[in-house]
Order: structure tokens, then sequence, then C-alpha cells
């Protein structure tokens, strides 16, 4: 989080992380086409080619809470194993991370490698996993060998952090996604009590007005798997 004062602004940065081909980039794509230009700037893509993402992706949105310009940077990494210095970077001062997990059972791998090497990333900037507001999107829902939902129903059972399902190549879980760690986000500053200290409301009044300012859902029943991990479920 950064709070700029004098300037009135609050930043939070969002990271999108998981393995190559996931469809980080097409998350951000989705949101970026779905919020109004008043609230969101172009995509800034830094090095990508047919085959993904090399550097990152960024795409700022902004909403204005009473005198203060609330600032959601969003960001995505390259998933290619080798480029692991890359993700740390980008890592840095991170507020939110959701993790894009590819549904499809040949992927289950490269799933599980990505995200020791997430764990990894942070511990090596001090920061630990256990304690950082975190979402898992399980995309390519759409896919022939995508693992069946009874699978991800326990999965999202045993852990605490909110499960999404997603097509975000038919935009599809894509907002519930962004919302559902922008929930986990807000509820954490305003249990360090840092929301009323500078937008003087409560988690649920910022995300409602965060979120029709946007244009998003705030109910993600339906793309969520198990029965815990969200208010909203
Ligand atoms: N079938 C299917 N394809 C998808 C879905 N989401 C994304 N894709 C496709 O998967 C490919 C990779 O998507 P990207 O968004 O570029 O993946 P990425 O996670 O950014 O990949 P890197 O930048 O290499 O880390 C693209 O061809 C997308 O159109 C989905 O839900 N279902
Ligand atoms: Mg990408």
């Amino acid at each position: 989080m950064q709070l700029d004062f004098r300037a009135r602004e609050l930043t939070l940065k969002f990271v999108y992380c998981g393995p190559s081909h996931a469809g980080k980039s097409t998350n951000l794509r989705v949101l970026h086409d779905r919020i109004a230009p008043l609230h969101r700037s172009k995509i800034i893509t830094l090095d990508a080619n047919d085959d993904g993402t090399l550097f990152l992706d960024l795409l700022p949105l902004s909403v204005k809470m009473g005198d203060v310009v609330v600032r959601l940077n969003l960001y995505t990494v390259p998933g290619k194993a080798l480029l692991t210095a890359t993700r740390r970077l980008v890592l840095q001062g991170v507020d939110g991370v959701v993790f894009v997990a590819d549904s499809r059972s040949s992927e289950t791998r490269s799933n599980a490698e990505s995200f020791v090497d997430l764990k990894q990333n942070l511990r090596d900037s001090g920061r630990d996993i256990r304690t950082l507001p975190l979402v898992i999107q399980f995309n390519k829902r759409d896919a022939a060998d995508a693992r069946p939902d009874s699978e991800l129903d326990a999965l999202a059972d045993r852990g605490s952090e909110p499960v999404l399902r997603a097509i975000a190549s038919r935009g599809e879980g894509v907002s519930e996604t962004f919302v559902a760690l922008l929930d986990v986000v807000l509820r954490r500053l305003e249990t360090a009590g840092e929301l009323e200290r500078t937008l003087h409301v409560d988690s649920t009044t910022a995300l409602v007005s965060i979120t029709d300012a946007l244009g998003l859902p705030t109910d993600l029943q339906r793309a969520c798997f198990g029965g815990g991990g969200s208010r909203h479920t």
C-alpha cells in the first residue's frame, strides 16, 4: 500500500501470478474491456510475443472515494519458469495476489511448480504467502481435460482463501476473481486500521463503492468453489 497524503492518493498493487499460458494477460484484457474509460487507463504491456508475456502487463484503475483517489494497479508476471527474477521484481510491494491456475489435468504439475516459485519469490523479499491476501482462480474450465469440480471443491474447502472458476477467454469469472481479491485486501486493511485512517470507512462500504464505480458484480457465489473463503459464499 502506498499512501500519498498530500495528493490524497491511496495506491494498491495486485499481481496476477501462475504458470505460462494459464490466462493472466487474458484476465487483464477482459477487465480493461469491461471497465469504463473514466476509471482505467490503457494496458501497458512490456515485452510480449506470440508465446506470452516476457516482462509484465499493467492495468491501472482509479476510483474517487470522498476526497481520496484510490488507485488499483493490476500487474501480470510472465509465467515462463526461467523468468523468475522478473517475477520477483514485479512482486515487490504487492498487496494481493491472484494465482491463475490452469484447470487442465496436464498442467497440474506446472501449477504446483509456479506456486512454489511464487512462495519462494515472496520469501526472498521478506514476505510470507500465508499472510498475504490471496485468491486462486482455476481458469480454462472449458478445457476437455479440466479437473472435475468435486476435486476443486475439496481443495477450496481445505484452504482459507477464495477459489474461483473462470473461462477468461469468454470473460467468465474474471470480474468475480478481481472483486474477491479486492474484498480480501480491503478486509486486511480494515483489520490493520489502515482503512479507517485513509478512507474513513469500513471494508464493506469501500468494497461496494469501488465495485459500483467500476461496474463490477459483488455476488461471487456462483463463481466460487467450495463452501468457504469469502464472506460472499
Ligand atoms: N480454452 C481456453 N483458453 C484460454 C482461456 N483463457 C485464456 N485462454 C487462452 O490461453 C492462451 C494464453 O493466455 P494468456 O492470457 O496469454 O496467458 P498468460 O498466463 O498471460 O501467459 P504468460 O504471459 O506466458 O505467462 C491464449 O491463447 C488465451 O486466449 C480459457 O478460459 N479457456
Ligand atoms: Mg501473459
